[in-house]
């Protein structure tokens, strides 16, 4: 079976639709059909300040969230990133390979560095896209199903894995990006020209998954369209309506030209609300179930626990390939 590696950070609060549609629904299917692996990335998230007490908790409350959106430890390995030292430690070989102006040219830091402040900015921030090298590498990972903002880094993960090839024998896999085109980029409701996301959305254009469902509701009701009244899907000219259709599309199971001709000559009104109505009913269960693996933290934690000891076999593996190849004298 191909594998499949990808990652989620321990947002405070709750995952929003974005990382769901972008990204979790994938890592739940590939689960049937790749070795998957799956990970909180706790390292990540430090690259901003944490409340130490918070990143804890935060961080099985991704856990949870996880596995109520569907992730059957049976079926993939679930771990916690700080739990497999070798992240951080391929993590150096990969920054010593990687020319400053090369990650220099990582728009996201680009964007989030300007937002914070340059000088405010961590230099973990810069090199995290590095540190993502790293665990992509680590499990010689043929696919990383992820959302369209992380296509850069992908290609940086494929370049430095030739070079490392290339200057010490062949050692990584090199791994392909798999990204929807339906749901690779979910965007903001109230500003559908930038994507979904915690920093830079308003409250009201995000939606996290463990609001209250009324809340979420109301959210896509109030959400922006345009001054037409024609419901089509068009990326250029209706961003608004066409991000609500691959919204609706996506957690109904029903085709866009289905939903194009169901509300022909109605208005957007109908369908935010129909639509607000399959969100309720795909969040309600999703908050109880994830209360349900909170509630039960022992389990929780023996899930992570098993996971990071499947995942330390595999890293541990590439780990020493790579510090034998690279020259470091074995420890005796
Ligand atoms: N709007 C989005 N549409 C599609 N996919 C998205 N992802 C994030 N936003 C969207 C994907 O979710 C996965 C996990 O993301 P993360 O934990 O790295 O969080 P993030 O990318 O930092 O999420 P945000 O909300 O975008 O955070 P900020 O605002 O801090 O940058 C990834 O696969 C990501 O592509």
């Amino acid at each position: 079976r191909p594998r499949v590696l990808s990652g989620i950070q321990p947002t405070a609060g709750s995952f929003h639709l974005g990382n769901y549609l972008g990204a979790v629904r994938q890592w739940v299917a590939l689960q049937e059909s790749h070795d998957a692996f799956y990970m909180i990335v706790d390292l990540h998230a430090i690259t901003v300040p944490q409340d130490p007490a918070e990143l804890r908790a935060n961080t099985r409350l991704a856990a949870a969230q996880l596995l109520a959106a569907g992730l059957d430890p049976e079926r993939c390995t679930l771990f916690v990133q700080s739990h497999v030292p070798e992240h951080a430690q391929l993590a150096w070989i990969m920054n010593c390979l990687t020319g400053f102006g090369e990650a220099s040219r990582m728009t996201q830091f680009k964007d989030k560095s300007t937002k914070q402040g340059a000088d405010r900015a961590s230099v973990g921030l810069f090199t995290y896209p590095i540190l993502q090298i790293a665990d992509i590498l680590l499990y010689q990972a043929n696919e990383v199903p992820v959302g369209e903002d992380q296509r850069q880094h992908i290609e940086l993960t494929r370049d430095l894995a030739m070079r490392f090839n290339g200057r010490f024998g062949e050692t990584f896999t090199l791994p392909k990006p798999y990204i929807l085109k339906e749901t690779g980029k979910i965007y903001d409701l109230q500003d559908p020209s930038i994507k979904m996301s915690k920093s830079a959305s308003t409250p009201k254009g995000l939606i996290n998954l463990l609001d209250e469902p009324k809340a979420t509701a109301k959210k896509v009701k109030s959400a922006v369209t345009d001054t037409d009244t024609v419901i089509r899907y068009d990326v250029e000219n209706k961003p608004g309506v066409s991000n609500l259709l691959t919204i609706y599309s996506t957690l109904s199971g029903t085709g866009i030209a289905e939903l194009e001709q169901k509300y022909a000559g109605k208005g957007y009104g109908a369908l935010k609300t129909d639509l607000a109505e399959v969100m309720v009913e795909f969040v309600t269960p999703f908050r109880e179930r994830t209360q349900q693996y909170l509630d039960d933290p022992e389990t929780l934690d023996s899930i992570l626990a098993k996971g990071a000891e499947k995942a330390r076999g595999v890293a541990a593996e590439t780990l020493a390939q790579a510090y034998e190849r690279v020259g470091f004298l074995p420890a005796k």
